[in-house]
């Protein structure tokens, strides 16, 4: 052969568009090789061809596992035009390579097949289509890469005109390493089900959202989850609120230095809370007076207060709990409708406890507290890949340093860390979100809101459920006996907010009675508004600034002493003359905290 002819290597599984492609390669006097079913094709249709052998010197072997691995193929499609490689050739007697034809055994196909056998598989791991792909693609400065019969015709138009641009080479070479990257990612994934050991390295889920979204699953790509599954088995949902609740946990134990607890629904907290010990009206409000040991467990006064924010929400919860539960904490769980926990270890008795709940099916998680997830996050939504930094920005003492008004405030303890409550929660919270806290805990969250004034509602609205729920008329309840804690929650929840049901609705009354040994008396606008009226010392946190001033008089209705919220809006300055004016000490908190 002539020096300056060119030669193209052709070895595709999927043989559309290869004939048009052989005859206009040919058509401009280029050398055609090609692997056995390949070449077949060609040879009938009557064009020039020759078997890849009439190179390698070496027949097809293994029943194909070796076709076109050899010295004398990657060496002409590796060799640069450098004066060393030119030697190495000549050496050899092996003439460059100039364009690649292939694309890959469909291994992804075959896995699909239902009951496919591991041998199965296996034959369809391509290596010499892999090797030909990334040995041109690694050497596009010089040779072209064709892995998609889309780009033939297109690439025949270029080869006509003269010669392939830079450009062309450069796209093809990426699709060959995105055609090799996607099929190595199906092989590991098709291996991690079947080797990784379930639960190990993967974890199959039921379904994922919803039932009919399946199939489902969880894994990482190297080393193990950093989760063991100890009993019952998480669903989607579980793991997104146990994967957003960890953190938080994690996160507030860090900042404050005590036992941290949240209680999430649909990937938001309904309460998060640090140990702080709970006053005896507290315990009556979060139904905990009667557990025996409470105030010697931070951990268990932690979730006592997670689990009492907003009851009515926190049924069926997801539990968070930053430290090895105790007997006292699993007791407190164990009587609550709740679907599942996370904790960095769990004392053996209540392990047992916590693993006869719901039948013997209550989820429970253990994490590994060392874990840290990589700098960079990824996921996929309507097929896109959306990648960003993980958001990794600590919140501290710090993050409230700057007080905007009054002028030399300083922020007293139990401010700086109801502040710090209410802003990691929020950094866990589906945006938008606003959250007031007391006490070490949240008392009121909005999360979700399209509206930063329906958030501030929202979560002001929660906080007075909250407090009225502690006003004395309500432990002058008469319960019937037997009344479970759920509708217990949900009598109180009509009656402080003043929707208990008219006598005219006849069967929502019917329900509302039925858990009353004797009707509590009304709840009149007077002994609210005088209730009201005790509220205070609140502090409130927003996950990015106030837009307009409602938000500030709105927080004011609920006691809020401290806000805390990012700066940035045209009206910061009218906002913080409205706390100003309301006796609110205003922080900027420099960080917005969106989260979704
Ligand atoms: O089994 S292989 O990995 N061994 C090889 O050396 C090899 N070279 C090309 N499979 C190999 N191929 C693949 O064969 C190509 O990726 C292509 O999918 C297929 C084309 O085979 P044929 O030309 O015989 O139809």
């Amino acid at each position: 052969h002539p020096v300056a002819q060119k030669t193209a290597i052709l070895s595709v599984y999927n043989k559309t568009g290869l004939l048009d492609l052989a005859k206009g390669l040919s058509q401009q006097g280029i050398r055609l090789l090609a692997s056995g079913g390949t070449a077949n094709l060609i040879r009938d249709a009557g064009m020039p061809v020759e078997d890849v052998s009439s190179i390698t010197h070496a027949p097809e072997m293994l029943a194909g596992r070796v076709k076109t691995l050899h010295p004398a193929v990657h060496a002409g499609i590796l060799a640069r035009n450098l004066e060393s490689d030119e030697k190495d050739l000549a050496e050899q007697n092996i003439n460059k390579v100039d364009y690649v034809v292939c694309n890959l055994y469909p291994f992804k196909d075959t896995i699909a097949k239902i009951n496919v056998t591991i041998a199965e598989a296996v034959e369809e791991i391509d290596i010499g289509g892999v090797t030909l792909l990334r040995a041109a693609a690694k050497n596009h400065t010089r040779v072209t890469i064709l892995s998609d019969p889309a780009d033939y015709p297109s690439f025949l138009e270029e080869l006509r005109q003269g010669e392939v641009s830079e450009s062309s080479r450069k796209q093809y070479a990426l699709k060959a390493f995105e055609h090799t990257a996607d099929y190595d990612a199906a092989i590991s994934e098709f291996f991690r089900k079947r080797y990784a050991g379930d639960g190990l390295q993967q974890l199959t889920l039921r379904y994922g959202a919803n039932p009919h979204q399946k199939p489902a699953q969880a894994f990482v790509k190297s080393g193990h989850l950093p989760f063991k599954v100890l009993n019952g088995s998480p669903g989607y949902i579980n793991l997104l609120d146990a994967l957003n609740s960890w953190p938080l946990v994690k996160e507030l134990k860090e900042a404050l230095n005590l036992p941290a607890a949240a209680s999430f629904k649909h990937v938001s907290p309904a309460g998060a809370a640090v140990g702080v010990k709970l006053s005896d009206v507290e315990k009556k409000v979060c139904f905990v007076d009667d557990i025996a040991g409470l105030d010697e467990s931070p951990l268990a006064c932690a979730y006592a207060r997670a689990r009492g924010a907003d009851r009515m929400s926190s049924f069926g919860d997801w539990v968070a709990l930053s430290d090895i539960v105790d007997v006292t904490t699993a007791k407190i769980i164990n009587r609550e409708v709740s679907d599942g926990v996370i904790a960095p270890g769990y004392e053996p008795a209540a392990l047992e406890i916590l693993k006869k709940k719901k039948g013997g099916r209550y989820t429970v998680l253990e994490i590994d507290p060392l874990y840290e997830p990589a700098a960079e996050e990824t996921r996929q939504v309507y097929g896109i890949s959306l990648t960003q930094r993980r958001n990794d920005i600590k919140i501290t003492n710090k993050s409230f340093a700057r007080i905007i008004t009054p002028e030399n405030a300083v922020l007293p303890d139990q401010a700086l860390i109801d502040l710090t409550v209410a802003t990691i929660s929020l950094k866990y919270t589906q945006s938008n979100s606003v959250c007031y806290a007391k006490n070490g805990q949240i008392i009121g969250l909005g999360a979700g809101q399209q509206s930063r004034i329906h958030c501030t509602r929202l979560a002001g609205d929660k906080a007075d459920n909250w407090w009225l729920r502690q006003h004395p008329k309500i432990f002058e309840f008469k319960w019937k006996k037997g009344t479970k804690r759920p509708d217990k929650s949900n009598a109180i929840d009509l009656f402080v907010t003043g929707q208990v049901p008219a006598k005219e609705d006849v069967a929502e009354r019917e329900l509302y009675e039925a858990v009353f040994e004797e009707l509590p008396a009304e709840f009149t606008k007077e002994e609210r508004a005088e209730w009201m009226a005790k509220f205070c010392d609140v502090a409130v946190s927003s996950d990015a600034f106030f837009p307009f001033t409602d938000n500030v008089f709105r927080t004011h209705k609920s006691g809020v002493k401290y806000i805390a919220a990012p700066g940035g809006s045209v009206s910061d300055k009218a906002v913080h003359e409205a706390a100003a004016s309301c006796g609110i000490t205003f922080v900027e908190q420099e960080t917005r905290l969106f989260h979704h």
